[in-house]
């Protein structure tokens, strides 16, 4: 009988601005392959060629005279592109995806800070994302001071939502809180303020703790012919 191929795994990373979340994303996929778990590093908005262009026209400022709700459907209309696209097709190769933001970010930018209804992106998030949800979310924390001093060190350039001040990064950081502590399951709050070694570690203890030690061994990536 054929192997059949197991699911691959489905890990966000969430936060404000300058958390540490794309450093991390990439040092988690880097341990994950080390392991033997093949895998996906992408982000969003973006991680295919459509959802790239999306990314583009809304990070460029170009959406935003048209209001929060526009905002999250063009991130949504990137998503979909992104999970037919890049997503879907390598978790059912069995393939671990490390997303660096997802649908977390929507809830907590346009939702909460957008002052969108909620009833109206659980819509959104339902006919887009609809069971492709992640099974671990890592949500960065920094106060926003550290955060933007960061994104701000790394980068002369400031995009659409770097423009906004503290007060609106500090709510931000509020917002993921909060979904973190609604969703305690899927979602964990890891310290980002140490260096990127201890955070990488912690993130690391997490993703062995819920996803790899209960993992028999890692997923077959091919059909035996
Ligand atoms: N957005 C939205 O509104 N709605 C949505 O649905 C989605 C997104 C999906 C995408 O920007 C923007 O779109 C984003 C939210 C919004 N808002 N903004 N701006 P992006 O993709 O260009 O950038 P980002 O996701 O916001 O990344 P970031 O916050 O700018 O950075 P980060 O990924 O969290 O951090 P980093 O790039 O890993 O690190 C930042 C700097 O700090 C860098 O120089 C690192 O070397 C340094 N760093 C990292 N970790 C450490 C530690 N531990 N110690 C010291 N220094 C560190």
């Amino acid at each position: 009988m054929a192997n059949q191929i197991t699911r691959g795994r489905f890990i966000t990373l969430e936060g404000g601005e300058g958390a540490g979340k794309s450093t991390q994303a990439a040092r988690l996929e880097s341990r994950l392959r080390a392991r033997g778990f093949e895998s996906v590093l992408t982000r969003e908005p973006g991680g295919s060629p459509l959802a790239e262009q999306i990314r583009s026209a809304i990070l460029s400022g170009a959406i935003a005279p048209l209001g929060p709700a526009a905002e999250a459907v063009m991130f949504f209309a990137a998503r979909i592109d992104h999970l037919r696209h890049t997503i879907r097709p390598a978790l059912e190769a069995g393939k671990w995806v490390i997303c660096d933001r997802f649908s977390d970010s929507t809830r907590a930018y346009q939702g909460a800070l957008g002052n969108l209804d909620p009833r109206f992106l659980r819509e959104l998030e339902r006919v887009t994302v609809g069971p492709t949800r992640p099974d671990l979310t890592i949500v960065v924390d920094v106060p926003a001071e550290l955060g933007l001093a960061r994104a701000r060190a790394r980068s002369a350039f400031v995009d659409r939502f770097e423009a906004e001040g503290l007060a609106f990064h500090e709510a931000l950081r509020s917002a993921f809180l909060d979904i973190a502590g609604e969703e305690p399951r899927r979602c964990a709050v890891v310290d980002g303020t140490g260096d990127a070694d201890a955070v990488s570690d912690s993130i690391w203890g997490i993703v062995c703790g819920r996803l790899i030690d209960s993992a028999e061994s890692p997923p077959e990536q091919k059909a035996a012919p």
